[in-house]
């Protein structure tokens, strides 16, 4: 299949890391959701340089749509690797506590040098970063509502800066910092395309739902089969069709090729194909 070079972002790329290099001076420690159907995908190329050594809490977003199995194979490798993680159901979850409770182990050697010194350890200071569709402001904006936004300037900082306080422990820049994906990969684009993190006009519906039922008749056929009651051919296409023929998108007796793909990743995106996460760790 051709695939035409995509282009991925408008070009406020500049301006967006600016911005973030500003609010990280503010912050004690950054939280980075990532979409916990793809951890490795979703992260972004440069967030380890911009945020140098400031603590990270990743927070695995999405998981009633991710593999549970999965989702823990994963937080127990970026704990491997140092990190605080949270996988969370950012919607019907309630995760204050869970935020607070984890924002304090992350944060504990700093906890301990203030309180060393004499000093009352002050509200911990964070702010929410990731690429788009991953749930930045559904976090924020679910954390402000249950308190009542207590909302209020910093001294010495810009007027505009609103904080977001949870509890007398941690405080939340209320903007996110948005983000880029990893984009010379075009496998990632795909799968950030598949699950809606890549605006649908940069990528061809017919070339998501190709790699998606290739992806799925390699790694979950049975889903596949169950799902669509068919039978998986050697090919990807023609397991599409099958998928056509059962579902009668038909069109003058041929193959609704558009109707085909258009649901298809629908029904991904959907969960119609049950939780899935599509990459593991290494
Ligand atoms: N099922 C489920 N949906 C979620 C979860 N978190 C966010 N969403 C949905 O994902 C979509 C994107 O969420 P947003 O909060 O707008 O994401 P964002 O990171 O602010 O996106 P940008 O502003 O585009 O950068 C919305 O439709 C949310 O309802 C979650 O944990 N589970
Ligand atoms: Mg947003």
């Amino acid at each position: 299949m051709q695939q035409k070079q995509i282009q991925w972002f408008p070009g406020h790329m500049t301006k967006a890391k600016r911005q973030m290099e500003d609010s990280l001076k503010l912050v004690d420690f950054v939280i980075e959701i990532r979409d916990a159907r793809i951890p490795e995908s979703s992260k972004n190329p440069m967030l380890d340089s911009l945020i140098k050594n400031k603590p990270r809490l990743i927070i695995l977003s999405k998981k009633d749509k991710a593999d549970a199995q999965l989702s823990n194979e994963w937080k127990e490798y970026f704990e491997s690797q140092g990190n605080v993680v949270l996988p969370l159901d950012l919607i019907h979850e309630n995760y204050k506590n869970k935020l607070v409770e984890a924002s304090k182990v992350l944060c504990a050697a700093m906890i301990e040098k203030q309180k060393r010194r004499g000093i009352r350890p002050r509200a911990l200071r964070a702010m929410v970063c990731g690429i788009p569709n991953v749930g930045k402001s559904t976090l924020i904006n679910t954390l402000a509502k249950r308190k009542a936004a207590q909302t209020g300037d910093k001294p010495g900082v810009t007027k505009s800066l609103q904080w977001i306080k949870l509890g007398t422990d941690l405080e939340l820049l209320d903007t996110p910092g948005v983000l880029w994906p990893k984009f010379e990969d075009q496998e990632i684009g795909l799968k950030l395309a598949l699950l809606g993190s890549i605006r649908d006009e940069v990528v061809a519906q017919d070339e998501l739902a190709f790699f998606a039922a290739k992806w799925l008749q390699e790694n979950k056929p049975d889903v596949l089969k169950e799902v669509y009651q068919i039978e998986i051919q050697e090919n990807p296409y023609d397991t599409l069709v099958e998928i056509a023929k059962k579902r009668g998108y038909l069109r003058k007796g041929d193959i609704d090729d558009d109707r085909l793909m258009r649901s298809f990743v629908k029904d991904i995106r959907e969960n119609k194909l049950g939780q899935i996460t599509w990459e593991k760790p290494l």
